[in-house]
């Protein structure tokens, strides 16, 4: 039996879809009356308290998110592999969310705004996307992807992560050693790690001052499409006010929905999305776990499996 545990507006989607793909196995909803023990499988990314509650004869967790903090810190997380979303669909929208807001912040975007704002025609060039560098934090799917679109549009990409990789075209650097350089050869960095009690708060004060300085008009940009526990809010606060940073993107914050007197929706050089970089998307979901189910019953072992040790 699967277990949708989905707290989010498109439940019935995902429900169909999966009912779709997998027409004779029982699928269940939260809410619904079942025997908690018959359930091998819970869909579940940001479980609620009683998310676990009973399943006895739990087989895996599957997490609709590609991100799995929200599960490894759930109190009553069971013992069983837990197997994340990932899928080209994603991946996709994650690539064009990144390219978007690249683009933007080459193109000065925050600049011209305000200068449009103040009807002020400030006849200034950008600069040139072959002169500009995006380090991408995290090469895994996502920042594998987003770097391979990066280079197409372009831009000099560079690229850091915790295990050292070779990746053509770009530039990789790895580990605490490898960070500061390749803080100092950014001019856009772009976050796609995972949450973990390493990479929380990454994303300071202390790294926006290490960005290199001097290629874009108002100074380095910093977008981040994994975490809010990534970043420190009231450091970007400042570093956006200050000059240190000349824009953000954030499609992510320490409090989502991000509260309505955050003043970050004030500043006029933060671009801000309501976690929507990538969202998983109903129909690739039901194809993806449906496939992860059948093959998983017909013997054959789960893909994708995280690593708990390390977090992602
Ligand atoms: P992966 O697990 O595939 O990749 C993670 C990458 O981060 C790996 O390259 C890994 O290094 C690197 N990494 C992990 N810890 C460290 C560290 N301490 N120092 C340096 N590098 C580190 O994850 P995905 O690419 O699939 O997803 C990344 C994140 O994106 C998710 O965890 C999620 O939080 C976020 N996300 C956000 C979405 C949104 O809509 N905003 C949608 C989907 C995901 P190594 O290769 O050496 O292991
Ligand atoms: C994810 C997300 O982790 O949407 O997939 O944030």
């Amino acid at each position: 039996m699967l277990l949708l545990h989905l707290n989010q507006t498109n439940e019935d989607a995902w429900a169909e879809r999966l009912r779709r793909r997998l027409p004779a196995y029982p699928i269940v909803r939260r809410g619904d009356s079942f025997d908690a023990d018959k359930v091998r499988y819970v869909l579940v990314w940001k479980p609620l308290a009683d998310a676990f509650e009973g399943l006895t004869g739990l087989e895996a967790v599957l997490s609709y998110g590609a991100g799995v903090d929200a599960l490894l810190t759930h109190p009553r997380l069971p013992s069983v592999p837990i197997v994340r979303f990932v899928d080209p669909d994603l991946t996709t929208r994650m690539g064009d969310y990144v390219v978007a807001n690249a683009m933007m912040h080459l193109r000065n975007s925050a600049g011209f705004l305000a200068d449009q704002r103040l009807h002020r025609w400030h006849n200034v060039a950008p600069a040139k996307g072959t002169d500009v560098t995006v380090g991408v934090m995290g090469l895994g799917q996502l920042g594998l992807h987003a770097a391979a679109r990066l280079l197409a549009q372009g831009f000099r990409v560079l690229g850091w992560s915790r295990r050292m990789k070779a990746v053509t075209g770009v530039d990789t650097f790895a580990g605490q050693e490898g960070f500061e350089p390749f803080l100092a050869g950014t001019d856009i960095l772009v976050n796609l790690l995972p949450l973990t009690p390493e990479t929380r708060g990454i994303l300071c004060r202390d790294v926006f001052e290490k960005l290199h300085k001097g290629v874009l008009l108002q100074g380095p940009a910093v977008i981040n499409a994994a975490r809010g526990g990534h970043q420190v809010e009231a450091d970007l606060m400042t570093a956006l006010a200050d000059g240190t940073l000349g824009a953000a993107s954030l499609d992510v914050f320490e409090t989502e929905p991000l509260p309505e007197t955050s003043p970050l929706w004030n500043l006029p050089n933060c671009f801000i999305t309501p976690h929507v970089a990538a969202v998983s998307d109903p129909e690739a979901g039901a194809r993806y776990f449906a496939e992860v189910i059948l093959r998983h019953e017909a013997g054959e072992p789960l893909p994708n499996v995280i690593d708990r040790d390390l977090g992602y």
